[in-house]
This record gives C-alpha cells, sequence and structure tokens, in this order.
C-alpha cells in the first residue's frame, strides 16, 4: 500500500533519528569492553567518563533505540494491516515529543549529568532534563496507542464482526497496552521521588522503595522490547523462509501474547533477591512467577520451529522425512528477494535460546545469588535484548526503509552477514561474560585500573583472559554492526528504483482455530492488573515501613556516600539520647 507523504515522514524518522544516535551506542559498547578488559587503562576516554560512557550505552541501545523501531514498526502494522489512516497530528506530537525528550536527556548524559545508568533508580541522582527528557520520550510512544491505534481497532472490530484481528496487529496492541501499564510505577518514582529530589525539592527520598518502583517497570520492559521481535517471528519468518510457508497455529500465537499480559507483571522482584527490605516470601513467590514467565517464549519455541519444519517440509519433499536434516534447508544465508531477512531472525533465536536458558538460571532465586551483580547477567542480556530483539530490530528497520523509500538493498552481501557476525560475536561475548560471572567477575566496574591491573592489591589474574575474549568479541559485533550500517545508509543514500510502498509478507495459519477467548483482551488485562497490584502490595508495604518519601539522601557518582543521615536514622538516635 501506498503511504501517504508526512505520515510517511515520521515513521522513516522513527527508524533513522535512533539509528544515528545508535553509533554512539554501538562506540561505548566497544568502550566498555576495551576499559573492562584493562586496554584502556583510565577514568575517561576522549572526554567521556566510564559510567558516562556506560550510561549512554544503555540509555540509547535499549531505551532510544528499542521505544521508537518498536513506534515506527507499530505505526507501519496498524497501516498495513488495517488499512486505516494515521492522523498526520498524532503522529508528529508522538515524534516530536520522543526527539525533543531524548535530546534532553541526551544533553544531560553528554554533559556528564546524568551518570546514572540505564537503569536509573536512586539513591544516584541525574539532571532534571535526563528525567523530564525520558518522561518526553516514553509519553510521546504511547500517544498513537490512545489517539491512532486504539481509534482504529475499535472502529476496525466494528466493521468486521466476529472476525479475529490479524495477528501482527494483536501483537503490536497487546505489547503497547501492556506498556502503558508498566509506565505508572516508573512515573511515580520519577515523579514523586527522583524529580523532587534532583531539584532540591527534599533532601532525602526512600531507594529500597524507588528500587522496587523501578523493577516493577523493568522486568516487563523486557518483554515491551520482545514481543514486537515474538510478531515478526510469527508473521514474517513463516512466509520468508520458503516464499509461501505458514504459521504452524494461530491460536498458540495468541495464547502466548495472552500468557506475557498475564505473568509479564508480578515478577520485578527477581531483581532484588538482594534487596534486604523485602520479605523473602514474596521473592520466592515472584520466582515462580518468574517461572510461569518463561512458558510462553518456550510455546514461541515449539511454534516457531513447527512453522520452520512445516514451511520446509512442504517445500522440500526430500527432507519429508528427516527427524533434523530439514534444519539445512533454511536460507540462512540468501540474497533472494526477502530472504535476507532470515538471517536476522534466526540468528536472533539461536542467541535467544542461550538467553532463555541463562535467564532461568538468573530466576532460580538461590542460584541467583551466585550470579547476581557479576557478569553473568550482562551475558544474558546481550543475547536476550543485545541477541534477538536487537537483531530483529534491525532487520526489520532495513526492511522498512527499503519498502517505504522504494530502494533498492545496498550490499545486500554485507546486510546477510552482519547479523551472523553479530551472532558469532554476542555468543563469544556470552560466553566470556558467563564463566567469569560465576567466577565473581563484577559487573559495571572499571576492571581495568582495578581487579585487571597487575600493579593494583585487588588484581585477580584468573579474571583477565575472560576480560580479553569478551573485548576481542566487541570487535566482531561492532564488525556485523559496521556491515548493517553500510548497507543501511548505502540504502537510504541511492536512488529511488521503484513505487515506494508498505508491505509486511505474512504467513497464514495452518491451523487457523477459533478461540473467540483469545480474542477479547479486557478479561485477561483486567485479571493481570488485580495480580500486578496483589503481587505488590506485602513488597511494596515492606519497602516502605520506615517512611515513603523520604529515608536516604541521594548520591551521585561524584559522592558514592551520603552526607546527612536519613531522618529515619536520626529518629532512631533519639531513645539512645535520652537514656543518657
Ligand atoms: Fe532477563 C536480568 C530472568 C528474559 C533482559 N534480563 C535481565 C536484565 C536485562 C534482561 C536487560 O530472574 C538486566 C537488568 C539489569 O541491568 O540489572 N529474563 C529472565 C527470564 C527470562 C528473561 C526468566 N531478559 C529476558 C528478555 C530480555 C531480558 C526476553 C530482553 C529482551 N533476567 C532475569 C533475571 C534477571 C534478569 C532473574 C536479574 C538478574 C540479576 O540478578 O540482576 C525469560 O523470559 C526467558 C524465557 C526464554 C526462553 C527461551 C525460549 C527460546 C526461544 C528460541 C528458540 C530457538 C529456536 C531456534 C526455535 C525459555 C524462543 C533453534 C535453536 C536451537 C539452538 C535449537
Amino acid at each position: 500500500m501506498k503511504v501517504e507523504g508526512s505520515i510517511k515522514t515520521v515513521i522513516l524518522g522513527e527508524i533513522i533519528f535512533p539509528i544515528l544516535l545508535l553509533i554512539f551506542g554501538i562506540y561505548h559498547g566497544l568502550m566498555q569492553a576495551l576499559y573492562r578488559a584493562g586496554i584502556i587503562k583510565d577514568m575517561s576516554f576522549l572526554g567521556i567518563e566510564y559510567y558516562q560512557g556506560l550510561t549512554l550505552h544503555g540509555v540509547i541501545n535499549a531505551v532510544v533505540f528499542t521505544t521508537m523501531v518498536i513506534v515506527a514498526f507499530g505505526n507501519a502494522v496498524f497501516l498495513y494491516y488495517l488499512k486505516k489512516p494515521l492522523r498526520p497530528a498524532v503522529q508528529w506530537v508522538s515524534f516530536l515529543m520522543m526527539v525533543v525528550g531524548t535530546l534532553l536527556a541526551a544533553w544531560a548524559m553528554f554533559a556528564g549529568k546524568a551518570n546514572v545508568l540505564y537503569t536509573f533508580y536512586l539513591p544516584l541522582v541525574a539532571h532534571p532534563l535526563f528525567y523530564i527528557g525520558a518522561a518526553l520520550l516514553l509519553v510521546g510512544s504511547i500517544v498513537p496507542l490512545f489517539f491512532d491505534w486504539t481509534p482504529n481497532y475499535i472502529s476496525w472490530r466494528r466493521e468486521h464482526p466476529g472476525e479475529k484481528v490479524p495477528l501482527a496487529v494483536f501483537g503490536v496492541f497487546v505489547n503497547h497496552i501492556m506498556w502503558v501499564i508498566m509506565l505508572v510505577p516508573v512515573v511515580i518514582t520519577v515523579v514523586f521521588q527522583m524529580l523532587p529530589l534532583s531539584l532540591g525539592l527534599v533532601s532525602e527520598v526512600n531507594p529500597s522503595l524507588s528500587r522496587t518502583l523501578f523493577w516493577a517497570f523493568g522486568h516487563p520492559l523486557v518483554y515491551f522490547w520482545l514481543l514486537p521481535a515474538y510478531t515478526m517471528l510469527y508473521t514474517i519468518l513463516p512466509k520468508i523462509v520458503t516464499g509461501e510457508g505458514k504459521l504452524y497455529s494461530d491460536s498458540a500465537a495468541r495464547f502466548a501474547f495472552i500468557l506475557f499480559i498475564i505473568f509479564s507483571f508480578p515478577v520485578g522482584l527477581h531483581h532484588q533477591f538482594t534487596e534486604p527490605a523485602v520479605t523473602n516470601n514474596y521473592k520466592l513467590i515472584q520466582a515462580l512467577f518468574t517461572f510461569g514467565v518463561a512458558v510462553p517464549s518456550i510455546l514461541t519455541a515449539f511454534t516457531v520451529a513447527a512453522s520452520l519444519e512445516y514451511s520446509i517440509k512442504s517445500k522440500y519433499p526430500e527432507v519429508k522425512n528427516s527427524l533434523f536434516y530439514w534444519w539445512t534447508k533454511i536460507p540462512y544465508i540468501s540474497l533472494e528477494g526477502d530472504k535476507w531477512l532470515v538471517s536476522y531472525f534466526m540468528a536472533g533465536l539461536f542467541l535467544f535460546f542461550v538467553g532463555g536458558i541463562t535467564g532461568i538460571v538468573n530466576a532460580s532465586y538461590n542460584v541467583n545469588l551466585v550470579v547476581h551483580n557479576t557478569s553473568f547477567v550482562p551475558g544474558h542480556f546481550h543475547t536476550t535484548v543485545g541477541g534477538l530483539v536487537t537483531l530483529s530490530l534491525l532487520g526489520i528497520s532495513l526492511y522498512m526503509i527499503s519498502k517505504l523509500m522504494g530502494r533498492e538493498i545496498r550490499f545486500k552481501g554485507l546486510a546477510v552477514l552482519a547479523p551472523w557476525l553479530w551472532w558469532q560475536g554476542m555468543l563469544i561475548f556470552e560466553y566470556a561474560m558467563s564463566v567469569a560471572g560465576l567466577h565473581g567477575f563484577p559487573r559495571r566496574t572499571n576492571t581495568g585500573i582495578s581487579y585487571l591491573n597487575p600493579d593494583s592489591p585487588l588484581y585477580r589474574p584468573e579474571w583477565v583472559g575472560y576480560a580479553e575474549l569478551s573485548a576481542f568479541a566487541a570487535f566482531i559485533i561492532v564488525l556485523g554492526f559496521i556491515f548493517w550500517a553500510l548497507s543501511f545508509f548505502g540504502t537510504l543514500l541511492s536512488p529511488k528504483v521503484r513505487e515506494d510502498t508498505l508491505e509486511f509478507p505474512t504467513a497464514e495459519a495452518l491451523h487457523d482455530e477459533k478461540a473467540p477467548a483469545l480474542n477479547r483482551l479486557a478479561p485477561w488485562f483486567t485479571f493481570s492488573i488485580l495480580l500486578f497490584v496483589i503481587s505488590y502490595i506485602p513488597p511494596l508495604y515492606d519497602v516502605t515501613k520506615r517512611g515513603v518519601f523520604f529515608d536516604s539522601p541521594g548520591y551521585n557518582d561524584k559522592n558514592p556516600v551520603p552526607i546527612t543521615k536519613p531522618q529515619s536514622a536520626k529518629q532512631e538516635e533519639k531513645p539512645t539520647a535520652q537514656a543518657k
């Protein structure tokens, strides 16, 4: 379909703007690996400090790039499948809010006034513009849901009574409603804790409360990143793998999305297993729910594998009776038509297999105590958000600009090799980080000037080899990104060769069962919100026992200990003074 001028500009902007920033994000990823391996032995490099670079790396890659491209994909999906126009005013407001917000936060980070990492919970404090910028980005990202997608969804359903809404729309819609719900706790901590502290309106805050509210957002956030990738795996991958492939079961896919609605929220405490303020029982309950949230991913693994098997075996009868040999017929490296995209999804799936296993390790309460705050955790998330999610978003970005701008994909060979370099690099990186993590190698630490420095009393020689291996892996990953970027910018700057259009290859379902319960969202969301609230009442009570908003002064990276005593400590001192 043809996309009207200004809507096309917005969708392209939502892809190109974050990708320009991503260049900085990826660069700072490489710098991290070099610092940690001791190849850069300093507190800063080219005027950017270690924690400043780490914040830029996390915020740009995991927050800005993902959010904006997910909105672009959502806009395109709603347009293409529902064939209903998007409103230019709504789209421009959303886009400009995201751009201005990102620029404000970027200023704070580049100026060194927001070295708070991408998990910006207290007691680290940033410049107010960092929070205002983040808020604009997040609010801008939900504007299309309220003013474009929901009205279009409702009117489509009215016009198509009894029909299932297209699966891609279902996935994107579910994901964005979840996004709005998960924003509530983080907005509370930003508005009532972070901003007042940052503006100097209060001198003390409660960091345990902030962490709990942050993680009530922070874990569902990972599914906000993941579900667009799953949407592509269910709709696009089975089709392009042979050109006429099918999705094995439509209901299995919808059921997986529904399970995410239920289980994505009551699990944030698995990031706080070591949080002293929360009672262990609640942590255990949320650990069990975390195993629940792995189920829709396992379901996805089976549905995607069954779709691939069915599609390949229908196209190549010679492998019909094989148990595993059909895997060799998947076009892992193909320049034919849209098959180049297969390499992004398959490389991503292979990485996610590892990411899933390490996620289960993290979730296993007592085992978490071995890996928490070690490099095992970044090992895990570079194969999830840095694996399947990033590869799917890079792939779909290149796909969308080539279609929307009427360009042929330039340097297609590089575009196909890019995800495999990324995969190889990430796999080595994951191995090095995980094994080192099991030996206690810490995360978020400039180890090159401390533990890996032979002149330091902290020197730990057993970590050196792993850190150097992860730096080597980082070079392979960056090479993969350079291949992708050459193709992306080559395509962007090449002349138009055909009509610009918006289209997504879409697999029909082999089993398209009628399952009306899976098509109604309201009951699932009601249940999910109830479960979310109930599962968080006891931990929130725990963390507010010593004061709701005021407990501890803020820290910053220049001053890692509080200057004044928390009010609760002062109150506890009073009886002692009286006793004297
Ligand atoms: Fe996680 C920490 C547990 C999934 C991202 N996670 C993080 C952090 C990030 C992150 C960014 O329980 C760090 C936060 C920070 O900075 O502190 N995570 C899980 C669990 C899952 C999980 C149980 N995480 C994700 C996804 C992410 C993500 C998805 C991003 C997109 N994670 C944790 C825990 C922590 C944590 C703890 C805290 C650790 C700590 O101590 O700080 C599950 O959802 C995973 C389920 C996935 C599967 C895999 C299914 C496999 C598929 C591939 C099939 C392949 C095929 C191809 C068909 C069960 C779908 C064939 C392939 C072959 C090889 C045959």
